[in-house]
């Protein structure tokens, strides 16, 4: 007997209300022209995609109140919920391609509500380059995309902390960080006061991948959905360059690969967002094709060794 076929399914999120620069609102078909698809059923599943989500355009006006294109952020998050949750229903393992990272408020908030219907467990894995635990009063910007961890733990306006109801979506004891390597001074303040599981690039340095890795995978069983956020800024700059904000001193080509290899290796993964890729500054789609390869590692392709 095999195992039975996973069916991802695509949900492409063209949007760049949530960030700075525009652009990532064309990752969604730069990931389709990297292959994406294809080097998904080369790892055995099958692959539907839906098509891209529609929203509001960006307005690219400055902050109000502390957000930028708020009631924008909430369009697209309130329909990403709907056609997130309609996919886990179905069984399928949704993708959501980014978009800017205010997405996986939408996103994380209808996995948070799937595993609640059906008794599951939650861990999320935040593979970025930035904390993304800013509030209103935190942001240096007003950019929402570096918002997304603390709305969906409760700290934020009511249209995008009450996605999945009343609740905040997620506990900060549910959420592992790894890569961070910019995290602003108000905002490291609430990271550390909330108590979220951070392994900066420090701690990769000087643990290694593969410990950091073993540690942010630990305590998880059969029960556990494993959601992974991966922002493409959380690879290193001179590798993916086709990101808005890019930090350097980031995970080198094979640490990513590891990384991305051992969560393929704990079986659990149950959803997956690619965000922030922008090709407006990209050179010649690498980003979006190293995010291809490194998706390829995620559901299991290995070089030689079955382990
Ligand atoms: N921390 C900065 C801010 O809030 C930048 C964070 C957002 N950048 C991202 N998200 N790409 O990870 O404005
Ligand atoms: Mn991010
Ligand atoms: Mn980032
Ligand atoms: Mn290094």
């Amino acid at each position: 007997t095999s195992a039975p076929v996973t069916t991802a399914a695509l949900i492409g999120v063209p949007t760049d209300v949530g960030a700075g620069v525009r652009g990532a609102s064309m990752g969604p078909e730069a990931l389709r022209v990297a292959g994406l698809q294809t080097a998904l059923e080369h790892q055995g599943l099958r692959v539907i995609d839906t098509g891209n989500l529609s929203g509001p355009a960006n307005p690219c006006l400055p902050p109000q109140d502390g957000y930028r294109h708020l009631a924008e952020n909430i369009a697209w998050n309130r329909s990403l919920y709907d056609a997130t949750l309609a996919q886990l229903r179905l069984g399928h393992l949704p993708i959501m391609l980014g978009g800017d990272h205010c997405l996986a408020i939408g996103s994380i908030s209808a996995v948070a509500r799937h595993c609640r219907d059906t008794g599951r467990k939650l861990r999320v894995l935040w593979l970025d380059a930035h904390a993304d635990f800013n509030t209103s009063a935190l942001t240096p910007s007003g950019n929402v995309h570096g918002m997304p961890v603390a709305c969906l733990c409760g700290f934020g306006p009511d249209g995008l902390t009450t996605l999945a109801g009343a609740a905040p979506a997620i506990a900060p004891h549910e959420v592992r960080q790894i890569g961070i390597r910019s995290v602003d001074a108000g905002e490291k303040r609430f990271v550390h006061e909330q108590g979220l599981d951070v392994y900066d690039m420090r701690a990769i340095d000087e643990l290694g991948m593969r410990a950091v890795m073993e540690r942010a995978l630990d305590g998880m069983d059969d029960s556990t959905h494993l959601h992974v956020s991966f922002d493409v800024d959380f690879l290193d700059p001179s590798m993916a360059p086709g990101v808005g904000t890019t930090v350097r001193g980031g995970p080198d080509y094979r640490e990513a690969h590891l990384c991305m290899e051992m969560i393929h290796g704990s079986g659990r993964l149950g959803s997956l967002d690619i965000v922030e890729l922008n090709p407006a500054l990209d050179v010649r789609n690498q980003t979006a094709e190293v995010a291809v390869d490194l998706v390829e590692s995620l559901f299991g392709k290995s070089t030689l060794m079955r382990r």
